[in-house]
């Protein structure tokens, strides 16, 4: 490197000055600065290449941009985005439609980002316990999971076990009890006359890319169906394919009677959400419950169609069930002192670094260093999810990579 570039900042530097000086300070991203993204790729402002595997923690399951979905944006941004839902628009009851048959319930109520669905969710939940189950008024109890992630609002973040998400957010909103997760009988012992719905991940992402003990689910479900309880779902995440089904609960032939979607329902370009239920549940909702100003805009309905026919057509459920189990395997071959175990299901994996060879971020760097973008999560864990048109190829192609890392080469251990 030359003085002269030694002594300027580089473009990247500027960027991520600019972000640090201008932006507030919550998050610690890796200094790469992106301005491109196409399938499983993104490019740096130097034109480097990675290979993407956080895929915005799986809003990205479609690919970076990919044309179908951009092209739907794309007209239908020239046509008509946003309405309110004072008045009725040409896209959004086609697009509910599609995605309740898709997901097999009766109705859909559309929000736009993850928090907003869990709210939205937590909120019907409440109204049927009051409404339908005949709880007393403010009584209600959901129970909820210790090492949950299900958004960041004050009301969601009141349940959360994770300190920092809580720190200074105070005070908080009452109604939830933590039970330890994949401890069915716990569920069941939280049980009371008030207990109007239990919220659950199938996977648990942010917490580590935890999986419940077999069975788990399914006992839940039936808990709640003994109980009167209602089953919430939370696939904000872990749904629309990540884990090798159409949703995570599919693994256990489960149907939550809330669905939580999110993420991958907006293809990666546009925010889109939502809580799906049969009219039982979703009928105690009356004009003026309930709503948002940019909830079912006929952009994110026209995004949200595209995002739902992608999936379905290329086919990418069943390419995450093939290319996550050999890839799971591949990386357990590695055999590396580091790891202590692969986890996770389809291509939602998740590598836990050993504590004596320190934190999973260094490993991290130096896969940004050979041109793999992945992320760690609490600690000990790299989250390896990239956008689910990724192939067999492209895995081949970087696990040399990935293995020169886990050996630890190039990582500063400890
Ligand atoms: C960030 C974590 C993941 C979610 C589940 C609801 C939401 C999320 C299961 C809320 C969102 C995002 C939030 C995002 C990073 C990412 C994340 F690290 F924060 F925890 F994926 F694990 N339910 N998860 O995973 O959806 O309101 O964000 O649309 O906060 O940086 P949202």
């Amino acid at each position: 490197m030359s003085e002269q570039q030694a002594s300027s900042p580089s473009r990247t530097q500027e960027f991520i000055a600019q972000a640090d000086r201008w932006g507030a300070h919550n998050y610690h991203p890796l200094d790469v600065v992106l301005t491109r993204g196409e399938g499983c790729y993104v490019w740096d402002i130097d034109d480097r290449r990675y290979l993407d595997c956080l895929a915005a923690y799986s809003a990205v399951n479609q690919g970076h941009c990919h044309p179908r979905i951009v092209g739907a944006l794309q007209e239908q941004a020239a046509r008509l985005t946003l309405t309110s839902r004072a008045f009725h628009n040409d896209q959004m009851g086609v697009f509910l439609e599609r995605l309740c048959d898709t997901l097999g319930y009766e109705r859909a109520l559309p929000m736009n980002t993850g928090a907003e669905a869990v709210e939205t969710a937590i909120k019907a939940t409440r109204k049927w316990g009051y409404k339908v189950k005949g709880v007393a008024a403010d009584s209600a109890e959901i129970i909820v999971m210790d090492g949950n992630f299900h958004g960041r609002t004050t009301t969601i973040v009141s349940f959360s076990t994770d300190e920092q998400a809580r720190d200074g957010f105070g005070p908080f909103t009452p109604g939830f009890k933590l039970v330890p997760y994949g401890d069915a009988a716990a569920v069941q012992e939280a049980i009371t006359p008030n207990t109007v719905g239990v919220l659950v991940e199938p996977i648990q992402g942010e917490g580590g890319v935890v999986l419940p003990p077999d069975g788990f689910l399914a006992t839940v479900a039936q808990i709640c169906r003994d109980e009167n309880v209602l089953l919430i779902g939370d696939e904000v995440q872990t749904g629309l394919g990540r884990t090798g089904k159409l949703l995570a609960c599919d693994w256990e032939s489960v149907r939550p009677d809330v669905l939580i979607l999110g993420k991958a329902l907006g293809g990666g370009v546009y925010p889109v959400s939502a809580v799906l239920a049969d009219s039982e549940i979703m009928d105690v909702f009356h004009p003026g419950d309930h709503g948002s100003t940019f909830g079912g805009n006929p952009l994110a309905a026209a995004v949200g169609q595209a995002a739902l026919t992608v999936l379905i057509d290329e086919q990418l459920v069943d390419r995450a069930a093939e290319l996550g189990e050999w890839f799971m395997g591949r990386l357990r071959a590695i055999g590396s002192p580091h790891v202590e175990l692969v986890r996770g299901r389809g291509l939602m994996v998740g590598v836990v670094i050993k504590e004596s060879s320190g934190p999973a971020r260094p490993f991290c760097k130096a896969l940004k260093r050979r041109g793999i973008l992945a992320k760690e999560t609490h600690e000990q864990v790299i989250r390896f999810a990239p956008p689910l048109v990724i192939t067999r190829e492209i895995i081949e192609e970087i696990l040399p990579e990935i293995e020169a890392v886990l050996l630890g080469d190039d990582v500063e251990l400890g």
